[in-house]
């Protein structure tokens, strides 16, 4: 076992760290209040959609203006009330599927600040998919901003379910006390599949987010004095508790844009105010095949992560903007883990040193291990798949969280990822896995057997692929993608179908993907 445990790389010169220090606070939403109201003037955020309403959970904003810290507290604790005079209660799950927008995220910190636990889901997800979650962990409401899915989330609903706008029309309720969960009650329900089986909730405590967002606010010397580009999707963590938590903590202010559009993208990072950036590496690929790429170069730091950033793409960037972009390794179920440093050298192709508060160690067969007050505690009414992920400590310590990802760490201590020890295939920073896609062709009436890949994509970083046994003369199984369309959100569908005749098996039945991987070369 190699430990890699050095924190000292990601302080500003001269300061001490205490573990502590990550979670004094209590939780994010008594920090962000508490931020609101020693600066309410201060810009917070701003919404880059062309159309913006003027009315969030019953406060007036004006279109194209600022969010100052007063409003967004005034607002999210009216968005509080009308979800409590819903008849919400604290530890009730809030199904949460919306693009970006300020309203969203009011309504999202209004559930956070009254003790509810809020459960994100991909606004690209079908019927089937959101039903999944919906009986998985039982929410009282949702909050989506196409009623369609609001409507396949109440038929998915066993009892009694609200579906709200992002704006949260409707009356005004006592919120009740707000700002009062505890550390270890449970913020987010993250759905990832682990390292194996069936989509699952990741349950993240108000302390593991507190502790992870203070941890890269440290390491990336975030202030106020910062304005972050945001293009993320805020349904998974890297927009969610990176970018948006990270802002609130920071004091600092964004940028909302309604999706990622590299001349949009570049147009917000030339605006004087601009400092940070963080994107996927799909993002940068798309953003160095522009001839204003330059833009990068003038910001404070640039961030990517979710997926491997290619070493060569990574020096294309430095070459042409002179910005090194800083590379981290994140999850849904510990948020960050390892990121390059601010001060000194962003490696290409390396994530870098633990972050503050978190311990890392690779294990015999070099899967990555890490520990620390972000990693969650377990997996939503999943004991067997919880204690199937950790191993305890020999001396008593916090257990260890098998991430699935496999690591190298140079002699000077930069980790690299080197491979998956999961079936998991990233395809644009967002997560598909092979055994979900199977299950959903499997059902197609021409499909006899099948297995799905990643396929090396260098804008995508992998696409899906499906290798599929059909019955007959070997056709391609007819109308494949209206059947995928109805049953899997678009970036799981397969983009390269493959007929074959079999399937390669070891002798143990298991189909041998590294060869099927080894033909798509
Ligand atoms: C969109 N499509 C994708 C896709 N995104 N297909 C495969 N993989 C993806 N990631 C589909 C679209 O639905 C469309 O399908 C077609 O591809 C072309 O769409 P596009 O317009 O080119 O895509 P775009 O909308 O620009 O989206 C690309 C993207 C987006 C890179 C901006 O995928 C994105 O925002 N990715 C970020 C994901 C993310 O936030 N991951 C963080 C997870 S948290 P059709 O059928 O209509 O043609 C995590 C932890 C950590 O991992 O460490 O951060
Ligand atoms: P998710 O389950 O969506 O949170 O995805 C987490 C997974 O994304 C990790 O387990 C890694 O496999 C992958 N990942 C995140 N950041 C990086 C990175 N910088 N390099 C390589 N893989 C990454």
């Amino acid at each position: 076992m190699t430990e890699v445990r050095p924190w000292q790389v990601h302080l500003p010169e001269g300061s001490a760290f205490d573990e502590a220090d990550l979670t004094e606070a209590g939780s994010l939403v008594r920090a962000w209040s508490s931020g609101w109201a020693r600066a309410p003037e201060a810009p917070v955020l701003l919404d880059g959609a062309a159309t913006s309403p003027d009315v969030v959970a019953g406060h007036r904003h004006r279109p194209g203006t600022w969010w100052s810290g007063a409003e967004l507290e005034e607002a999210t604790r009216r968005a509080a009330g009308r979800l409590v005079g819903a008849g919400l209660v604290p530890g009730d799950r809030l199904l949460w599927s919306t693009g970006s927008s300020v309203a969203t995220l009011v309504a999202h910190i209004g559930a956070l600040r009254a003790g509810l636990v809020v459960v994100p889901a991909n606004t690209a997800y079908t019927a089937r998919e959101i039903a999944h979650i919906v009986t998985d962990v039982r929410p009282a409401a949702a909050v989506v901003d196409d009623p369609r899915r609001g409507q396949w989330a109440s038929e998915a609903a066993s009892g009694p379910f609200t579906v709200f706008g992002p704006e949260l029309d409707g009356p005004d309720g006592d919120p009740g006390p707000l700002d009062v969960v505890a550390p270890e009650d449970p913020a987010l329900i993250g759905f990832t599949s682990g390292t194996t089986g069936v989509p699952k909730g990741a349950v993240l405590s108000h302390r593991n987010l507190l502790a992870s967002v203070e941890s890269v606010r440290t390491a990336w010397r975030w202030t106020p004095d910062d304005r972050l580009v945001h293009c993320l999707p805020v349904f998974h963590a890297h927009g969610l508790c990176v970018g948006v938590y990270g802002t609130l903590l920071s004091g600092a202010s964004a940028v909302l844009l309604p999706g990622f559009d590299p001349g949009t993208a570049l147009d917000a990072m030339t605006e004087p105010s601009a400092t940070l950036f963080f994107g996927v590496p799909t993002m940068y690929h798309r953003l160095v095949a522009s001839d204003r790429v330059g833009a990068l170069g003038r910001l404070r730091l640039c961030v990517s992560g979710s997926a491997p950033l290619a070493a060569e793409l990574h020096r294309q960037l430095s070459a042409a903007t002179g910005q090194a972009v800083l590379e981290r390794y994140g999850m849904t179920e510990t948020l960050m883990n390892v990121s390059n440093p601010y001060d000194g050298e962003r490696r290409p192709g390396t994530v870098g040193f633990p972050l503050p508060g978190v311990e890392v160690m690779l294990a015999s067969d070099d899967e990555i291990l890490v520990r620390g007050p972000n990693v969650f505690g377990g997996y939503w009414e999943r004991p067997q798949a919880t204690a199937d992920s950790f191993s305890p400590d020999p001396h008593g310590g916090r257990p260890w969280f098998h991430t699935g990802d496999l690591g190298a760490v140079s002699d000077d201590g930069y980790l690299s990822i080197l491979g998956r020890s999961k079936e998991l295939i990233i395809s644009g920073g967002y997560n598909v896995y092979p055994a979900e896609v199977e299950a959903v062709l499997l059902g197609h009436p021409d499909v006899l057997d099948v297995a799905v890949t990643g396929t090396q994509s260098d804008e995508w970083g992998e696409v899906v692929t499906a290798w599929v046994v059909t019955a007959g003369d070997g056709a391609a199984p007819s109308g494949l993608d209206e059947f995928t369309a109805t049953r899997l959100a678009p970036y799981k569908r397969p983009r390269l179908v493959h007929v074959v005749g079999e399937l390669p098996r070891n002798a143990l039945g298991k189909v041998v993907r590294a060869e099927l991987r080894m033909r798509s070369e």
